[in-house]
């Protein structure tokens, strides 16, 4: 038999939170590595899923290409998962050429088959962008809260899930405009038409296949609802083009899944995996995934007619929530993975501690007075300690060899209990079970007093340390699926090849060990203070108002050590100030003298080339010209603030949002009165 595992190929616009990590990649590779250990053929796929409007927000926000978004996500994506010991036989993307291949292929054989119906609806549309806009593009008043800025697909004040026709006031969120509606064709998936032979392979699978609780009642509550068809076309650039229709992409939702076997394709040949009957498909992911897994993508395998491995064991988690709110990288909450490699606490700590919290039956919570708690009380006092005290007593006494006696510790119930739960993937029970052997290990250790025993009577003192020795190899073999690292430094410490499951229980004989060390450091209250605080500091700057006020440029002089930059003396009406800007390659000194320009005022003094600018001119960019922007208030006016802001530096600066739009200066969204003529619509810099 052979094991297919894939786990939820996360959406590449961010970074992985421990949420995520835990949800899908980290639990799949528990299981991938105890099937290997079994000595089983396995294959565990996962990549990034690079479609999506999400994508598209995410090259807005930070103004590149959606391609540009995905290479350099990808790869943040690969560097926490490498960190974590995550082992995917491949990590692939679904923007490939033999994913678009892949996806074509399946839905013209879903339209050949007839389930594929077009059919026209309304949808809004920005007349000025000239697009369809997805919910998320749309802004408004939420019906709920009042929160001014809620998103057409939620709001992020009150939290409630929105349609975008609920908003109050809606607005296009690229320029403003209000949304109308426009009739455009989409394509339809038949589930109706498929829910019969859907419901029965659900009945056949889940029973077979052992479906996690929450899979169960969530796919029971859909087919009970009935299904109907479902749009798997969106009016969008980025993603796979649907063949034949121009501006069309398949919906994220129905592209992703077949990733699955799209990025098999970039490994190895994928019929050798998705259309072997000898395979069993097992499919990691946290819970608001399920439906995909159990409705969409069986019922688009199924409208194939064809022979596909269908999904056998699903294993769906709860949420791991965190303990100051939810996950937000802006917001600055929650641990995320690039930070998680940063603090110095090994990724084996990190494994241990959100497999033995693993959200199996409800959400759990991360804290790190918990986490300090179970690497120091259970991970080192626990598993640590037995196998240090083992070794350091073999190589103190026995000088490296480990006395060559049959153990008197079996574990074999035992192993039974966590090889049967790993079977299921109930990993964070299995994990209990391995550091409840080891607890029996420590105590056996106590009662045995090998440190009296040494002496008083040496053949008993040579058969608990020759059973001690053994059962740390044991350990060091069960627990690798958990924790990858720990175990190949058991094995390097015994001086012994890495092991699998079939030499538990076989005696090492007279060997003779390694170097030893201890496995984990103390999280002290210091250390974690300080990691706290690293962590704090590494958040991203907080947002500090912007002051903006009107001022005229009253004399303007070459700088003497910089043939791009002018000095300019500029009225503030009740003081004046010296400002450095580089506008010597757009315009002449005559044509700036005289202008009442809109500055950026409460920015830290910097000295350019030797001359300190106690300011910044707002000058517009479109790339191919600039103009600065200027203002009919009176010199010293406030065009943004009142005078109270502080001072900011320029990383603070930074943050804010500065553009031209139609020839009108906008800060952070806002209207000011600063105006361009020429370059209407770009950069505020
Ligand atoms: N990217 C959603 C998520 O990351 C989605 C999963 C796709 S699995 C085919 O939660
Ligand atoms: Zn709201």
């Amino acid at each position: 038999m052979k094991v297919l595992i894939t786990s939820a190929l996360p959406y590449v616009n961010n970074v992985p939170h421990m949420g995520n990590i835990i949800g899908c990649v980290l639990s799949a590779d528990v299981f991938a590595r105890f099937k290997r250990s079994q000595g089983e053929e396995v294959l565990y796929v996962c990549g990034t899923d690079e479609h999506g409007t999400t994508t598209e927000a995410k090259a807005i926000e930070e103004g590149v290409t959606p391609q540009e978004i995905c290479d350099k996500y990808y790869k943040i994506h690969k560097d926490v998962y490498d960190w974590f010991g995550i082992s995917f036989d491949i990590f692939g993307r679904t923007s490939t050429e033999n994913h678009t291949e892949i996806v074509h292929d399946i839905f013209k054989t879903l339209d050949k088959n007839g389930y594929i119906q077009a059919k026209e609806v309304e949808q809004t549309y920005c007349s000025k962008e000239e697009k369809y806009l997805a919910d998320r593009f749309i802004e408004g008043t939420c019906p709920h809260c009042g929160y001014e800025h809620a998103r057409g697909d939620q709001c992020e004040s009150c939290g409630k899930l929105l349609d975008p026709h609920e908003l109050k006031n809606p607005k296009c969120k690229f320029c403003g405009t209000t949304p109308i509606l426009k009739k455009t064709e989409h394509l339809f998936l038949d589930l109706e038409k498929l829910q019969p032979e859907l419901e029965q392979w659900v009945k056949e699978a889940s029973a077979k296949g052992r479906w996690t609780q929450n899979a169960l009642s969530t796919t029971e509550a859909w087919l009970k609802k009935g299904l109907e068809p479902r749009a798997i076309t969106r009016d969008l650039k980025w993603g796979v083009p649907v063949p034949g229709k121009k501006d069309k992409v398949f919906y994220v939702w129905f592209d992703a899944p077949i990733g699955y076997i799209s990025i098999t394709g970039q490994h190895t040949d994928w019929k050798s995996w998705w259309k072997d009957p000898d395979v069993k498909l097992y499919q990691f992911m946290a819970k608001d995934n399920i439906p995909f897994h159990t409705i969409l993508f069986p019922a688009s395998l199924i409208g194939t007619k064809e022979e596909w491995t269908m999904l056998h064991h699903i294993n769906s988690t709860e949420y791991l929530q965190h303990e100051d709110g939810k996950f937000s990288k802006s917001r600055g909450t929650g641990l995320f993975g690039d930070d998680a490699m940063k603090t110095g606490i090994p990724a084996d700590a990190f494994r241990y501690y959100l497999l033995i919290n693993r959200p199996e039956k409800s959400d759990a919570t991360f804290t790190w007075k918990d986490l300090q708690d179970k690497l120091n009380g259970e991970l080192l006092a626990n598993l640590g300690n037995l196998v240090n005290r083992t070794l350091v007593f073999i190589s103190k006494y026995y000088d490296n060899k480990i006395p060559d006696k049959k153990s008197e510790l079996d574990i074999t119930e035992d192993v039974k209990k966590v090889t049967e739960l790993l079977e299921w993937a109930n990993e964070k029970e299995a994990l209990k079970a391995i550091m409840t052997i080891s607890q029996k290990g420590n105590q056996y250790f106590q009662e045995n007093q090998p440190w009296k025993t040494r002496t008083e009577d040496p053949e008993k003192c040579e058969i608990a340390i020759s059973s001690l020795a053994n059962l740390v190899k044991d350990l060091a073999i069960l627990i690798e699926p958990f924790l990858p690292d720990t175990s190949k430094r058991i094995f390097e410490q015994l001086a012994v090849e890495p092991q699998t499951w079939e030499s538990i229980g076989k005696p090492l004989g007279s060997h003779t060990i390694g170097k030893t060390e201890p496995l984990f450091e103390k999280l002290d209250d210091k250390k974690l203070a300080k990691i706290k605080e690293q962590l704090k500091s590494s958040k991203p700057v907080e947002v500090k108002p912007l002051q903006l006020r009107a001022g005229k440029i009253t004399k303007v002089e070459k700088h003497p050590e910089a043939d791009k930059l002018y000095i300019e003396t500029v009225d503030f009406g009740d003081h004046k100030r010296t400002i450095v800007s580089g506008l010597v390659d757009h315009y002449s000194m005559d044509e700036l003298e005289g202008k009442t320009c809109a500055w950026v005022t409460n920015l830290k003094p910097a000295k350019l080339r030797g001359i300190e600018s106690q300011g910044m001119i707002l000058a517009a960019d479109d790339g191919k010209a600039v103009e600065v922007a200027v203002t009919n208030a009176k010199p010293g006016e406030y065009l943004l603030g009142d005078g109270s802001e502080e001072e900011i530096t320029i990383d603070e600066f930074a943050v804010h949002k500065l553009e031209v739009k139609n020839g009108k200066a906008l800060i952070d969204g806002e209207e000011i009165v600063a105006y361009t003529k020429k370059v209407l619509d770009g950069k505020l810099r």
